[in-house]
C-alpha cells in the first residue's frame, strides 16, 4: 500500500534507500559496497511484500548505513553525476519506478540531496532520527530547540461559548490541494506504472487499456484544468455568499519526477489567473509542499545564491498581493508567510509549513526555527492578545502530520499559550476531510484548540473532488470568531463521467450529520468520544473522511489510528492514543505511513 500511494517523499526515500544499501566497511571499498547492494535491495523488496514492521526497521538501519556511505563517496570526491548514475541503475533494477521516472527523479533530486548530505554536520544517526520514523531519537539536543515565549503570563482561560442563536454568520470558502494537471488527457491510461497517469504521454501499462474519464479519474490521476474551471464557474455563481476564501496550497500535479522551476511557476500563474478571473472575493493563500521544484524542497533563508528559494517566493509575492496588502510582501519574499487583519478583531496568519516538512532535506542543515517563523508567530499572537484580536491560522501541512517533531512540539506549545487568541486553524495536505485536536499540556483531558483539515479538489487518490464552506461567528463586536458549522461539497465523479455534467453538491452539513449543536474544541472532543462508542457514527465519519468514495472497510487498527490522529496535533506523540498489545504505537505509525497522501 505504501507503494501504491506514491508520495514524493517515498520516491525520494526509495531513491535514497537505493543510494545506500551497503554497510560502510571502509570508505575506499566502493566496488565491494556496490556488490552488496544487490543482496540488500532484494531484502528490501521481500520485506516490503511481507512485513511492514520489518520494512520500518530496515529503513532505519539502511538510512544510517546510507548516510555513511554517501558521506564516504564525497570524501572520495565522486561527482554528483557518478553517484546519480549508480542510483538510477539501481532504481530501475529494483523496479522502484519505471525507467523514465527513475532517470528523471534522480536527476531532479540529486543536487539537493547530495548537497545537503555533503554539508551535513550531523552524524548519520542524528540525520536518520530526523527523517525516518522511529529511527534513533530525534528528541536530542542537536535537533530539539525551544522558542522563547514572552514573559507576559497566560491570561486565565474562559471556555469559549458558542454564539447566541441568530448572531450574524460569515461564510468562508476553503479550497486546497487542487493539483491541476495541465497534461491530463481523457482516454489516456489510468494505471500506467508511473506515480501519475492519465496524461498525454503516459505509458500503456499492463492489462489492456484503462481509459481516463473526461472530468477526472479515481486512480493515478490529478485534476484536469477544465474540471478546475468548472468548479470555479460553479463557485462564481454563489460567491456572494462568501466573505472570503482560504486557498491552502498544492497547485501542481503529482508528476514530481519532471517538474522544472518554469513548470511550477507556469501552473501557479495559470491557476491563480483562473481564480482571479472567476472569484471576486478576497483569497488568502498558504504555501503547499508541491509548489517548489523539486517537490518538498524549500531552502531556508540561509541558503542563498542559485539554490535559494527566491525564484518561487518572489513570484508568490507578486501573485498573493492580488489579494493581500502590499505590506505582506516583505515576509512573503523572505519566508512565504504573512499576517493581516482581515476585519475588525480578526487576524489571519498564513504560515509556511514547509519549514516543518519531514521531506524538506534542506532543514537537516539547521532545523532550528527556519526563517524564525515560529518566533515571529509568537510575536504576532502576543500583539493580537494585547489588542484583543482573535486569530485564524492557515497553512498546508497539519502540525501533527509529516511535521518535524521539534517544530511540531514548539507549535503545540505556542497554541497552548495562546489558546484564547487562536479561534481556529485550517490546513490541507492529507486530501481528506478531518481535524486534529489540541489539549492542555498540563491537563490532557481539556481540549484547547482545533485544526480543521481538508478536503482536496483533486481525486488523487480514490476520492471525489471537493471543497468546504466554513461558517464563522460573524463580523460584529464581541464575536468569538469560532467556526460554528461547516459544509463539504463534492462532485460525484462517476456520475459526472456518465452524464458529462459535473454537479457540485452538498455532501453533508456537519451539525446535521453529526448531531452537534455547537462546534467548540470541547464539542469536538465529545464527538471523538462518541466515535469511539458509536459504530454507526464512526461509519458516517469514515465515509465523509474519504469524501464518499466507497473506501475499504475500516478494521480495528484503522479505527484506532484514525481516532488517535483526531486527538493528536503534535507529531510523534502517542500520549492521546488508545494503545493495546493488539494495536501498538508501531502499528499505528505503519498504518499512517501506508495511508499517507501528500
Ligand atoms: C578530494 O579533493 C580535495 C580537494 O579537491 C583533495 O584535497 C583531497 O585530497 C581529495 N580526496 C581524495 C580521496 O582524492
Ligand atoms: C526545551 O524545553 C524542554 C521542556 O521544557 C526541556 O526539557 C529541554 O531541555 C529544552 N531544550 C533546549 C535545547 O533548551
Ligand atoms: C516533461 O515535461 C515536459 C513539459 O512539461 C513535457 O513536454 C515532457 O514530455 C515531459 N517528459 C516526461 C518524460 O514526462
Ligand atoms: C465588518 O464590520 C465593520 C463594522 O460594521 C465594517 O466596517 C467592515 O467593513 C466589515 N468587514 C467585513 C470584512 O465584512
Ligand atoms: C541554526 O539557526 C539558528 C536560528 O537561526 C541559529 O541561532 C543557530 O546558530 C544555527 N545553528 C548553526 C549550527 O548554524
Ligand atoms: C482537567 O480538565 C477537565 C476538563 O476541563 C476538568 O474537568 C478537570 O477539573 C481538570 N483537572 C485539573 C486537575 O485541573
Ligand atoms: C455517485 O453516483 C453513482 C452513479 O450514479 C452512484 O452509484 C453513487 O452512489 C453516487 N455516490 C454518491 C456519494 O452520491
Ligand atoms: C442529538 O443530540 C441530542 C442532544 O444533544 C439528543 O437528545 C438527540 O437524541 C440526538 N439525536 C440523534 C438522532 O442522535
Ligand atoms: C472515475 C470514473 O468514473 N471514471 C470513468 C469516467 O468515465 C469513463 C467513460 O467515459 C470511464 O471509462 C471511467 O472509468
Amino acid at each position: 500500500m505504501a507503494y501504491v500511494l506514491f508520495s514524493a517523499g517515498s520516491a525520494l526515500f526509495c531513491a535514497f534507500l537505493l543510494l545506500v544499501a551497503s554497510p560502510p566497511t571502509s570508505h575506499s571499498d566502493v566496488r565491494n559496497d556496490m556488490e552488496k547492494l544487490d543482496a540488500l535491495g532484494r531484502t528490501i523488496q521481500e520485506a516490503r511484500l511481507s512485513d511492514p514492521e520489518l520494512e520500518g526497521s530496515l529503513k532505519c538501519s539502511l538510512c544510517e548505513m546510507g548516510m555513511e556511505v554517501v558521506q564516504g563517496l564525497f570524501i572520495q570526491n565522486k561527482s554528483q553525476d557518478e553517484i546519480a548514475t549508480v542510483v538510477t541503475k539501481l532504481c530501475i533494477l529494483f523496479h522502484v519506478e519505471d525507467k523514465t521516472v527513475c532517470t528523471y527523479i534522480v536527476q531532479l533530486f540529486k543536487h539537493e540531496i547530495l548537497t545537503v548530505i555533503d554539508k551535513l554536520a550531523l552524524s548519520p544517526k542524528e540525520a536518520c532520527g530526523l527523517i525516518v520514523h522511529d529511527c534513533g531519537s530525534p528528541y536530542d539536543p542537536t535537533s530539539f530547540w525551544n522558542i522563547t515565549l514572552p514573559n507576559t503570563p497566560k491570561p486565565p482561560v474562559t471556555p469559549p461559548k458558542p454564539p447566541k442563536p441568530g448572531a450574524p454568520v460569515s461564510r468562508v470558502l476553503f479550497l486546497s490541494d487542487v493539483h491541476v494537471d495541465l497534461l491530463y488527457k481523457p482516454g489516456a491510461n489510468v494505471d500506467c506504472g508511473e506515480p501519475l497517469c492519465c496524461r498525454a504521454n503516459s505509458p500503456a501499462g499492463k492489462g489492456g487499456p484503462k481509459p481516463a474519464g473526461k472530468w477526472g479519474d479515481y486512480r493515478y490521476c490529478d485534476t484536469p484544468l477544465w474540471t478546475m474551471e468548472n468548479l470555479l464557474q460553479h463557485l462564481a455563481q454563489k460567491q456572494s455568499q462568501f466573505d472570503y476564501a482560504i486557498w491552502a496550497g498544492d497547485i501542481p500535479a503529482h508528476d514530481v519526477w519532471n517538474q522544472s522551476r518554469t513548470d511550477q511557476l507556469h501552473v501557479l500563474n495559470t491557476v491563480s489567473d483562473m481564480m482571479l478571473k472567476y472569484l471576486k472575493i478576497p483569497i488568502y493563500p498558504a504555501l503547499g509542499n508541491h509548489e517548489s521544484s523539486p517537490v518538498d524542497s524549500f531552502p531556508p533563508p540561509f541558503i542563498t545564491g542559485k539554490d535559494s528559494i527566491s525564484w518561487l517566493y518572489d513570484a508568490l509575492a507578486e501573485t498573493w498581493t492580488h489579494w493581500t496588502p502590499v505590506s505582506t510582501k516583505r515576509n512573503i519574499e523572505r519566508g512565504a508567510f504573512y499576517s493581516i487583519l482581515i476585519r475588525p478583531g480578526l487576524r489571519l496568519i498564513s504560515i509556511n509549513t514547509n519549514y516543518c516538512n519531514t521531506n524538506n532535506w534542506w532543514l537537516l542543515l539547521n532545523t532550528t526555527d527556519p526563517a524564525g517563523q515560529l518566533q515571529w508567530l509568537t510575536q504576532q499572537l502576543q500583539q493580537a492578545e494585547d489588542k484583543g484580536e482573535k486569530v485564524h491560522i492557515i497553512g498546508h501541512i497539519p502540525p501533527g502530520t509529516n511535521c518535524l517533531k521539534a517544530w511540531s512540539w514548539n507549535y503545540y506549545r505556542i497554541i497552548d499559550r495562546y489558546e484564547s487568541t487562536v479561534a481556529a486553524q485550517f490546513f490541507g495536505h492529507t486530501h481528506r476531510d478531518h481535524f486534529e485536536l489540541f489539549y492542555d499540556m498540563k491537563n490532557r483531558t481539556r481540549p484547547t484548540n482545533i485544526a480543521y483539515i481538508g478536503p482536496s479538489v483533486t481525486t488523487y487518490q480514490y476520492l471525489n473532488p471537493g471543497y468546504k464552506v466554513y461558517e464563522i461567528d460573524g463580523n460584529y463586536t464581541g464575536s468569538s470568531m469560532l467556526v460554528v458549522n461547516q459544509q463539504t461539497y463534492i462532485m460525484n465523479l462517476t456520475e459526472a463521467n456518465l452524464t458529462d455534467k459535473p454537479n457540485w453538491q452538498l455532501e453533508y452539513d456537519t451539525k446535521e450529520a453529526y448531531n452537534m449543536s455547537s462546534m467548540t474544541p470541547a464539542d469536538w472532543d465529545k464527538f471523538v468520544q462518541r466515535l469511539e462508542k458509536d459504530d454507526k457514527l464512526f461509519q458516517t465519519f469514515y465515509r465523509y473522511y474519504y469524501k464518499s468514495y466507497p473506501a475499504e472497510a475500516c478494521d480495528q487498527k484503522c479505527r484506532t489510528a484514525l481516532i488517535c490522529d483526531l486527538k493528536t496535533a503534535r507529531s510523534d506523540d502517542p500520549s492521546m492514543c488508545t494503545l493495546t498489545p493488539e494495536v501498538t504505537w508501531r502499528d499505528l505509525q505503519n498504518y499512517r505511513t501506508a495511508n499517507r497522501l501528500c
